[in-house]
């Protein structure tokens, strides 16, 4: 297919001939030869839970009704969702896991490269959690708040100990519907119980167990993530970067940065600026060494470090197909098996680091909290070696770079805002701001590359709606220029007003896809500053390019929360229509939000629009 029907950017279009050029095979080529697609699993309406089966319902109803145990469509279908939201909800959350862990051996002084970077930030969680911190040094407050952390995740606590920053009306909800998520990793394990053959049966009990199991992984799994990355690492500020493949450089060591968790791309950075590293790449021939980030990883680095974005989930293959990459480090998660397949092509180098996480082809390098440090110079030095590697005639670097404005953690929205929620809060209630949404998610080779995310932000900012970004969108927004202050062009006259008073732009990048859970703080902040729940403010989600099951726990966490959520890929649920029913009706009577699936982009804002209208009336605002 031509590149100009797969992808809506300029590098994507450019590198995706190259591809063609080098015999190298993309995703968009995977996704073309899988066509047509299983009919019964897009629908949610095959099970594989037992060897009694695997079975499939007709959906016409004219063949099987019910799987070989008697299960119908809604059993099905609820039991195949609540199983993609347990995958996501322990995606984030173990993810969350290895960063409090390395928060503990921080404490115990086993993890030498690793420390407290923001202290402030150590204490004000410590006391949210209740420890006291009078006569303890730096430390042993760490290791308290790692202690307390850890036990979210086993089944000693009510709750998780984030619930605390919910809306008092959201908690008494949850409390009476009985989805408090009670520790992480027990509503994971419940929901893969709950869903094993001949457990619950009881499509709507296995519904709600999947938003507690949703809730585990935003108001904890996700949460403790994003808190101890910042404790760890710093919280991030507002900073300026630059995005697209052209933040590679011809003259420079090129090592990219790919997965989610921070713990190895930060000991990458460090290494990467040992002068004597530098010095290397310098008698190489090199002029320096050049990071750069893919995916969440990347939004990481890019937040608190600045470190330039290549590209996002898309964009992952044809970052590799430059030629010009020494060296891709990863991570774990939307890691796609096919890179190191991508790497033969060309001299590049692939590291996976996690235990948990490895790949066909890649050299694989144990990361721990002891050898952090000292395994980081010996990679960076592998990559600079690899410079000499190169193949010249293979090299391309597609156009320039594009700059970005990012680093917009609450606490860093709150200063811009003068440390206050007022005039936030005012711009609303003037109408200068109609309302906030958060615009988020994956790349899907079923819908053209980034042309979801830009061109229903266009619309929203446009309709003086302030966005906020994580994850691959927030890459694709960048690209697309709308991380610039100049963007507050394209917004309604009222958020164009208040983007140039506070120098910010209409698109503020939050982070990545755990930190998701920045825009739930910033609702709830919102919500107990005005008085009233988070489902009753101006506020909506979108996923208008999703694909994993990370994203899926997400949109059911907001939902949850009371956040209207707009997906624009449709999850496998159509097979029952009871339970499409509950999804974009009925659970607006339980939640005080609701799912909608709308592909469109520009009908996809519409139904935000409305939304928050009717939002702002029910609050008295115009
Ligand atoms: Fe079939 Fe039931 Fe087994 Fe699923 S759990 S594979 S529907 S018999
Ligand atoms: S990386 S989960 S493709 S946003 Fe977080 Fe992008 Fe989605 Fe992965």
């Amino acid at each position: 297919m031509h590149p100009d029907f797969l992808t809506i950017t300029e590098d994507g279009r450019l590198m995706l001939k190259k591809a063609v050029a080098d015999g190298v095979e993309t995703v968009w080529d995977r996704y073309q030869a899988q066509l047509p697609q299983c009919g019964f699993c897009e629908l949610g309406l095959s099970c594989r839970n037992c060897v009694m089966g695997p079975c499939r319902i007709d959906p016409f109803g004219e063949g099987p009704q019910r799987g070989i145990c008697g299960a119908d469509v809604d059993i099905i279908v609820a039991r195949n969702l609540g199983r993609m939201i347990a995958s996501g909800s322990a995606s984030h959350s173990d993810h969350g896991r290895d960063l409090v862990e390395v928060l503990r051996s921080v404490a115990d002084g086993k993890a030498p490269g690793y420390g407290i970077s923001d202290e402030e930030k150590l204490i004000r969680v410590a006391k949210e959690l209740g420890i006291r911190i009078d006569g303890l040094d730096v430390s042993e407050v760490a290791r308290r708040v790692s202690e307390v952390l850890e036990e979210d995740f086993g089944t000693k606590k009510r709750e998780v100990s984030f619930v605390t920053r919910v809306p008092k009306a959201r908690r008494e909800l949850w409390e009476k519907l009985n989805i408090t998520p009670r520790g992480i990793d027990r509503e994971v394990v419940e929901m893969m119980h709950r869903t094993h053959m001949g457990v619950d049966n009881d499509w709507v009990n296995l519904l709600l167990h999947g938003l507690r199991t949703a809730l585990a992984d935003g108001w904890g799994g996700s949460m403790i993530a994003t808190e101890v990355s910042d404790i760890l690492f710093g919280v991030p500020k507002p900073i300026q970067s630059e995005v697209s493949l052209g933040v590679l450089k011809e003259s420079h060591v090129n090592i990219i940065l790919h997965g989610h968790n921070p713990l190895v791309s930060e000991m990458i950075v460090q290494a990467s600026q040992d002068p004597d590293i530098v010095a290397m790449a310098k008698e190489v021939g090199a002029s320096g060494i050049n990071l750069a980030g893919l995916c969440c990883t990347g939004n990481e680095v890019l937040m608190r470090r600045g470190i330039p974005m290549a590209g996002n989930h898309l964009m992952t293959e044809l970052t590799i197909a430059t030629g010009a990459v020494e060296m891709v480090v990863v991570d774990y998660q939307c890691i796609m098996p096919s890179l190191a397949t991508v790497a033969n092509c060309y001299h590049t180098k692939m590291i996976s680091t996690s235990n948990k996480a490895k790949f066909p082809g890649m050299v694989h390098r144990e990361f721990r909290p002891d050898n952090a440090k000292e395994l980081a110079r010996e990679i960076v030095k592998e990559a600079v070696e690899n410079f000499k590697n190169r193949i010249p005639g293979k090299v391309f670097i597609p156009i320039r770079p594009v700059k970005v404005f990012t680093g917009f953690s609450v606490e860093a929205i709150l200063e811009a805002l003068g440390g206050s929620l007022d005039p936030l809060v005012d711009a609303i209630k003037s109408g200068a701001i109609k309302g906030a949404v958060g615009v988020v998610g994956c790349n899907n080779p079923k819908i053209k590359h980034d042309f979801g995310h830009v061109n229903l932000t266009k619309e929203l900012i446009k309709n003086d709606i302030l966005v906020v970004d994580t994850g691959c969108a927030a890459v694709a927004h960048g690209k697309a220029g709308l991380k610039q202050l100049e963007a507050a062009n394209l917004a309604g006259e009222g958020l164009r007003k208040i983007c140039q008073a506070l120098s910010i732009p209409p698109v503020l990048h939050v982070g990545s896809c755990v930190d998701n859970v920045r825009i739930l703080v910033l609702a709830a902040a919102l919500a107990n500053h005005i008085g009233v729940d988070i489902s009753m403010l101006p506020l909506a989600a979108a996923a208008p390019e999703w694909y994993s099951e990370k994203a899926v726990s997400i949109a059911c966490y907001a939902v949850a929360s009371g956040i209207f959520t707009v997906l624009g890929v449709t999850p496998p649920v159509l097979g029952s229509k009871n339970i499409v029913k509950l999804l974009t009706e009925d659970i607006e009577r339980i939640v005080g939000a609701r799912f909608a699936i709308e592909p469109d982009p520009q009908k996809a804002a519409r139904l935000i629009i409305d939304h928050i209208r009717a939002r702002r009336e029910a609050l008295g605002l115009s």
